[in-house]
């Protein structure tokens, strides 16, 4: 785990075959220009790590965690045990069982993600964790995001402005459709 760190957010993963979902949470911290630091930490492969893991995030003063996994996803429940930092949840619906042959249908956890989401947000009273929807890392970001512009105002404006520009592109798709009628528009949004 490295050593001397300033960021704001820790992105953890529970395996490589999860940054294809997790990218999305990095893409909105860049957005932003949020520091963050991403790490791989398997709750069930490299349990030793975990507890380093949580060690590295009390020392560097983490203000918020973003920790994704599948199946019976324990790591963000893990690591909410460990430290008083705020942990996100992402429940991660590919599942890239090693016993099984790479085909379509075995690239999905059993339960389509089902099983990561109640990992994830039924944790025991005492050590919550808040989870986001079903491989909705970019939520995830966006609510660190949230938590970090309770302190940092320069966030807050930041969050505002994403939110004006989401209301003036709904405003912007709601003029074309009146000017296009529903038929060509479809054509031109769907085609
Ligand atoms: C979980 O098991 C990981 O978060 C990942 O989603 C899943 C499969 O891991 P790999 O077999 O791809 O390493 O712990």
């Amino acid at each position: 785990m490295k050593k001397k760190v300033s960021h704001m957010v820790s992105i953890v993963m529970g395996s490589k075959s999860d940054y294809s979902t997790m990218k999305f949470c990095e893409k909105v911290l860049k957005l932003l220009n949020i520091s963050y630091e991403t790490n791989i930490v398997s709750a069930h492969r490299t349990p030793e790590r975990l507890n380093e893991y949580a060690k590295h995030a009390e020392k560097s003063k983490f203000k918020v965690i973003i920790a994704g996994a599948g199946g019976a996803a324990h790591l963000p429940g893990m690591i909410a045990s460990h430290t008083t930092i705020p942990v996100i949840g992402v429940p991660i619906m590919v599942y890239n069982d090693k016993q099984m042959k790479k085909t379509d249908k075995n690239k999905y956890s059993a339960f389509g993600g089902l099983d990561s989401l109640l990992s994830i947000s039924e944790m025991p009273t005492g050590s919550p964790v808040v989870a986001v929807g079903v491989n909705k890392a970019s939520n995830a970001g966006i609510y660190a995001l949230k938590i970090l512009g309770n302190s940092y105002p320069e966030i807050k404006t930041k969050l505002k402005k994403h939110k004006f520009d989401q209301y003036t592109s709904v405003l912007k798709e709601s003029e074309e459709l009146k000017k296009l009628g529903l038929t060509k528009f479809v054509k031109k949004k769907f085609r």
